[in-house]
């Protein structure tokens, strides 16, 4: 049975009005990476981080999916063999638009994690620093987020996925984060076809078989309905 493993970035997001981290303008831009999505930058000013997902967890429960995460639902829903989606994003948006199994390994803007007892629960729609575990009772609440500096999550079950892919996608990231830009490598080095879709060569692009320019509402689609027609 043939298996997909694909990773997605920022970008599959831009077109439903979610700021990448790194075009001009982006998130990056408007703040310093070690002040917003550090420890150290949460433990020097726990109000500016925590009001920085706050409007980025509003703003994307505000935001809909587009067609790039709508075919990436289809292929899961429709092929015959398996897709194993991975994320770099935090928003729900391949939620919403019907995939089911999703692993955020960056974490999510929808949680919210105890730094005491390590207890998740639904974040609130607005965080505030000193939020009390509903399990420890600590004020220890922080958003469920993987900062830099910070394992990622479910890094094991990736790295077996990446030894039995047959194809790896990867979408929309600049390949600027580790260890999320080295898993094309990884893939690769088991034997896995891989295709990059994005509007321009990530730094990795060099790494990949294939790469589709453009915007992935209008490649993926494409993608997914040529791997559906087999
Ligand atoms: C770890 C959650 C180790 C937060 C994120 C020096 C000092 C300290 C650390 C390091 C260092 N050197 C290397 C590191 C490691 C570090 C790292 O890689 N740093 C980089 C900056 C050099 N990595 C880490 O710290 C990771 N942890 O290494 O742990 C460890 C080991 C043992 C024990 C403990 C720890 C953790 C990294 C996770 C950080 N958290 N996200 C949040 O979301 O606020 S990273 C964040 O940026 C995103 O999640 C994403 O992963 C990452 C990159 O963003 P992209 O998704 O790629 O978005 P970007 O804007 O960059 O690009 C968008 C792309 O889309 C572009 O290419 C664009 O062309 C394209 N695009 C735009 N529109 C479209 C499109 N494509 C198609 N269609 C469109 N329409």
């Amino acid at each position: 049975m043939q298996k997909i493993v694909i990773l997605t970035g920022a970008g599959i997001s831009a077109e439903s009005g979610l700021g990448t981290f790194r075009a001009e303008g982006g998130l990056w831009a408007q703040h310093k990476i070690e002040d917003v999505a550090t420890p150290e930058g949460f433990a020097r000013n726990p109000k500016l981080v925590v009001d920085f997902y706050n409007a980025r967890r509003a703003q994307a429960t505000d935001a809909a999916p587009n067609a790039g995460h709508l075919a990436l639902a289809k292929l899961e829903s429709e092929f015959a063999g398996e897709v194993i989606l991975i994320t770099q994003n935090v928003d729900d948006l391949h939620e919403k638009a019907g995939s089911e199994k999703v692993m955020h390994m960056h974490g999510v803007l929808a949680g919210a994690l105890c730094a005491m007892c390590d207890h998740r629960w639904p974040a609130p729609l607005v965080m505030a620093p000193g939020d009390r575990c509903p399990h420890c009772d600590q004020p220890s609440a922080r958003p469920d987020i993987v900062w830099f500096g910070e394992m990622p999550y479910d890094m094991d079950e990736i790295f077996d996925h990446l030894a039995s892919a047959d194809i790896f996608a990867s979408v929309g990231t600049s390949g600027n984060v580790y260890p999320a830009a080295g898993f094309v490598a990884e893939a690769r080095r088991n034997g896995a076809d891989t295709i990059e879709f994005n509007l321009e060569p990530s730094m990795v692009g060099g790494q990949f078989k294939d790469i589709r320019i453009g915007p992935a509402t209008q490649t993926l689609p494409v993608w997914v309905d040529s791997l559906l027609a087999g």
